[in-house]
């Protein structure tokens, strides 16, 4: 199949996935309207600007708006192919908030005319695409879905889940291979012609629940090698091992490629998605499981070995390099450096405590409330204090240098100085 989309293409959600796949299409020739319930995001996106910090955004998104070829609206449009790419957080039982899907399908809904594709980008639990056909299903039953045609769908609906990595999102939309699932395979080549216009990468087909568990068995694949290095860099503490120095000798094996330790494990999706797959199997789950748990209490780890650390001074002073959830982003969402800041902080009420972020000037509402806790310049923050906690590898922060740190406690999460 070589088909490509042509028409005009409607993407629900415009952010860290949905902006930049609306730019990737609109840059090469298709019509794409974003549509957001937030009117500041439209209004942003409306004269070609971009809410958040992503490399090489900025510029596709105000071309293809100057081009006229991307617009931004807060109601869904008539369109020949929909993209929804909304967030699923989870509920408080750690099961999938399905609610922006559904409300998503439901704007659709009424839009719809025959021929149209509809394709789910939202990681999800398996068999929420389908159920997506069956929410349009129950309110345009004038339309044969494919969840319960036996001929030919007059919709057709699919799952393509993104797979980009946050600061290098320009590069892997189009680099990386995508998986496409069709709630049937008619449903699943339909997707696959959008994808074409812009992915480099090979379009793998198959059926909807294959792509959506896919989705989520790479993320919990990387949440339990992480969770394998943070576990070994806390046994290495306890033996008082040099964790880098094991794990650079172990990875010399050539079938041995342990992940990187740090103080937990942070953004929407790594510590999210695999609570999809324990919720849909929770007898079997059971390293997915032990993987959340050790990576979860890998802040607590940190924190409790710092305020240790504290406990030789006399008054001391401690900086905390880093508040986002990993390095070169500015994204601070379930940032397991935060979580560390505001455990020392709390545990060290009467201690001095510095953060440093170079990609935020303001102290994150969890933080707020601290009386002890301020921000301050790498170099500043360094040069007081008396224990040096390195929280997130930003190259700003590799480069501090060994003199800056001389005569100090220094407690490197990541292994940025070694
Ligand atoms: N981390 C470590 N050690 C490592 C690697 C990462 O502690 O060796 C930490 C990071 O510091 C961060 C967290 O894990 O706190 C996640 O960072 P990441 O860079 O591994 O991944 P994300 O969350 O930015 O993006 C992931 C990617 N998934 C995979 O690599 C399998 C990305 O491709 C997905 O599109 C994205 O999740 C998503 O949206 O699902």
């Amino acid at each position: 199949m070589t088909d490509l989309f042509s028409g005009r293409l409607a993407i629900l959600g415009l952010g860290y996935i949905g902006l930049p796949t609306a730019a990737a299409l609109a840059t090469r020739g298709v019509e794409v309207i974003g549509v957001d319930i937030n009117e500041d995001i439209v209004a942003a996106v409306a004269q070609g600007k971009v809410p958040f910090t992503e490399p090489d955004l900025a510029v596709a998104v105000s071309g293809a708006v100057a081009m006229g070829r991307l617009s931004a609206v807060s109601e869904t449009p008539e369109a020949d192919a929909y993209i929804i790419a909304v967030p699923t957080p989870f509920n408080e039982d750690r099961t999938a908030n399905l609610s922006y899907v559904k409300a998503a399908a439901e704007q659709v809904a009424p839009k719809l005319k025959r021929g149209a594709i509809v394709i789910l980008e939202s990681t999800s639990p398996p068999g929420t695409t389908e159920q997506v056909s069956r929410w349009i299903g129950a309110l345009r039953p004038d339309l044969r879905m494919p969840h319960d045609s036996d001929g030919v769908a007059e919709i057709h609906v699919a799952h393509c889940p993104e797979r980009v990595l946050p600061g290098r999102i320009m590069i892997e939309i189009i680099t990386n291979d995508r998986v496409v699932g069709g709630v049937t395979p008619r449903c699943a080549e339909r997707a696959a012609s959008i994808y074409r216009v812009f992915a480099q990468g090979e379009i793998l087909l198959t059926d909807a629940a294959s792509a959506e568990m896919a989705k989520l068995v790479e993320n919990a694949y990387r949440d339990v090698n992480i969770a394998f290095a943070n576990e070994l860099s806390m046994i290495s503490e306890a033996l008082h091992l040099d964790i880098w120095e094991v794990i650079r000798l172990a990875n010399r094996h050539p079938r041995v490629e342990i992940l990187k330790p740090g103080p937990g494990v942070g953004g929407h999706c790594i510590p999210v998605d695999p609570w999809f797959i324990i919720a849909a199997a929770p007898e079997s789950a059971r390293l997915l499981r032990a993987a959340r748990a050790v990576n979860d209490d890998k802040p607590h780890h940190v924190a409790r070995q710092v305020i240790a650390k504290a406990a030789r001074f006399n008054s001391p002073t401690i900086a905390c390099l880093g508040l986002t959830f990993k390095a070169n982003v500015d994204d601070i969402r379930e940032s397991p450096a935060v979580e560390v800041v505001e455990l020392i902080a709390k545990g060290l009420p009467e201690t001095a405590v510095i953060a440093v972020d170079p990609y935020t000037d303001r102290l994150p509402p969890a933080l707020a409330g601290y009386s002890n806790l301020r921000m301050e310049r790498a170099i500043e923050a360094v040069e007081q204090a008396d224990i040096v906690v390195l929280l997130v590898e930003h190259d700003q922060f590799k480069t501090l240098g060994r003199t800056r740190l001389g005569g100090k406690v220094v407690y490197d999460t990541r292994g940025a100085w070694t």
